[in-house]
């Protein structure tokens, strides 16, 4: 199989690349010193978490005066994400720390006044005079997660002879893809945008990119080139398949699904739900379109040895066939194994990475830490779970998964929590409810509101919330608008609404009456009541952008 160079410099979630870059047909080499840069003919930098942290570690391991040389021997260089970052002068997210400085400029923050940042979804790469760079499709969805961006001027890098591909969130129109002789760079992820960036991948290890865009170079914004940029928002509605693993009574791994929580059959047996498998399942939600996979280990607060743990080998299996995000939740927090050894959380979170995850999630695990962030007078520690696996991968690599209760009041002020005056009115006819947190998957109720929740884990680096609810799950009414709109004003880091889907109007719904930045279901997709697909073909039909799953 021919080659590729990996750069390994920090511990990185680069499974899923890995597997990409094997299913086109080639192999994997790591490059675990600044000497052995050398050895490579193509060379990819993948990126992952913060830019300073990245380059420090680059810088101090020696890596920067290697990586210019090979860039300038002009063997093919590929950066991805905070890869792509690395080959400008610097970002604001770090200003003591200086880039590669192969493309002059200075990355920012995007603007979160008025939207969800990160930018977690997926987005255009569109390059309007060279639509086809690196294999790169205008009708195509690539799979964006990045707080910092380098803002698009029209013709400044095609000026200076880089082909710009671009994408607008929120009206800020950014740099998605740059390309120049031997150098492609990508914002978005390509081993995570499906066959869309499968193609980009292959594009740049057989050469045939670098080949095409020699014999068609970028034009000038004084010739035309960058002129018809059209800076049109490209976000799809993102519709996440979600998948509740658990052993069932006879030991086997599988997926099921609850009704408020409850996943045993109605009748007197009371076996668990047994609806499939779960590599299976997530490969079919895959082909069927979905944007992400999410996976739940569901008993995860039962004691299990630590190399045992069940989701390691769904991931593993799962991240070879599917390449989208995939999200792996249950039981991460601080563990004692059953031998005795004590394991971080962070350790957790890097088996699950290392397996073929993008990102954790994190349930009871937050809610403990949140109500001893507000016991402490709001002080940050940085030995919280989600502080640590954000550090060492980045905000967007950890979502808090949370499981709300309805708690009817009578008035406003019968409660310190937050409350919402709702159309649905208690048992009692009370016309207020606050929404409170659980742990052990709705087994204990705390003292502790979504907002209070949702704004201590958002201080503490959490790059997303999958906001579930217990009152909605498993009943196919529809999402709970009035706990989303609640929680979406309360942060600014992006909410996917959870429980409750029946049928695709509800997703319509959620993304029309509030301001979700992505949608999840469940038991509608294992049932199979709907696909996914249908659920993204009504959206389309209703004008909601979506990703079609491209073959
Ligand atoms: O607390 O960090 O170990 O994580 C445990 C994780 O397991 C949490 O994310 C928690 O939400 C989840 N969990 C625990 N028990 C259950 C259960 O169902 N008994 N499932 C559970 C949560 C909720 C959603 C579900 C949606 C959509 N499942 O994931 O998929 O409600 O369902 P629907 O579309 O069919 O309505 P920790």
């Amino acid at each position: 199989m021919p080659k590729v160079h990996l750069l390994d410099y920090v511990a990185g979630n680069v499974r899923s690349l890995v597997n990409a870059i094997e299913k086109i047909g080639y192999e994997v080499e790591w490059v675990r010193s600044p000497e052995e840069v050398v050895n490579a003919e193509k060379l990819i930098l993948p990126g992952v978490g913060h830019f300073g942290h990245c380059l420090s570690q680059l810088s101090a391991a020696g890596y920067l005066p290697a990586l210019r040389a090979h860039i300038d021997a002009g063997k093919p260089f590929m950066g991805i994400c905070v890869g792509l970052q690395a080959l400008f002068s610097g970002s604001a997210e770090d200003s003591k720390c200086s880039g590669l400085d192969v493309v002059p400029g200075t990355l920012d923050r995007f603007n979160d006044s008025t939207k969800s940042v990160p930018h977690i979804g997926w987005n255009n790469a569109s390059c309007p005079t060279n639509p086809t760079l690196y294999g790169l499709q205008p009708s195509s969805k690539y799979y964006y997660v990045h707080s910092y961006k380098y803002p698009y001027t029209k013709g400044k890098l095609e000026n200076l002879g880089w082909a710009v591909a671009t994408a607008t969130y929120g009206g800020e129109t950014f740099v998605g893809a740059v390309a120049k002789g031997n150098i492609l760079a990508t914002q978005f992820h390509p081993e995570k945008s499906g066959v869309a960036g499968l193609r980009v991948l292959r594009a740049f290890l057989d050469g045939s990119g670098a080949k095409a865009l020699a014999s068609n170079p970028p034009q000038t914004a004084s010739d035309g080139g960058a002129a018809e940029l059209v800076a049109s928002e490209g976000l799809t509605r993102r519709v996440i398949a979600c998948l509740d693993v658990r052993a069932n009574d006879h030991g086997d791994l599988v997926v099921t699904k609850g009704d408020q929580y409850d996943v045993r059959e109605k009748s007197d047996e009371r076996s668990v739900r047994n609806l499939g498998k779960p590599v299976e399942m997530a490969r079919r939600y895959y082909e069927q379109g979905a944007d992400e996979v999410t996976f739940l280990n569901i008993t995860s607060f039962r004691d299990c040895p630590i190399a045992d743990l069940p989701m390691l080998e769904v991931l593993r299996r799962t991240s070879e066939t599917v390449f989208v995000p995939l999200t792996v939740g249950g039981g991460i927090r601080n563990t004692l194994d059953v031998d005795g050894t004590e394991h971080s959380a962070l350790e957790i979170a890097t088996l699950y990475f290392k397996s073929g995850a993008d990102k954790v999630s994190i349930g009871s695990d937050a809610v403990v830490a949140a109500e001893e962030y507000y016991a402490s007078g709001k002080t940050l520690f940085g030995n919280t779970a989600i502080e640590q696996i954000s550090k060492a991968y980045g905000n967007q690599a950890v979502v808090v998964s949370v499981d709300p209760k309805r708690v009817y009041v009578p008035k406003q002020d019968a409660t310190r929590h937050a409350t919402v005056k709702t159309k649905f009115p208690g048992p009692k006819g009370e016309e207020y409810c606050w929404y409170a947190c659980t742990i052990k998957g709705g087994r204990e109720t705390r003292d502790l509101d979504v907002v209070e929740l949702t704004q201590a884990v958002e201080a503490m680096g959490a790059g997303e919330i999958l906001l579930n609810c217990i009152d909605k799950d498993g009943t196919n009414s529809g999402f709970d608008l009035e706990l989303i709109t609640q929680v979406k004003e309360a942060i600014r880091i992006p909410v996917i609404a959870s429980s409750g889907a029946g049928n695709p109007g509800h997703f319509q719904e959620v993304f029309e009456k509030t301001t979700t930045d992505a949608a999840l279901g469940a038991g509608m997709f294992h049932r199979g009541e709907y696909t996914v697909q249908q659920v993204k073909d009504y959206l389309a039909e209703q004008g909601l952008v979506v990703r079609q799953f491209e073959g």
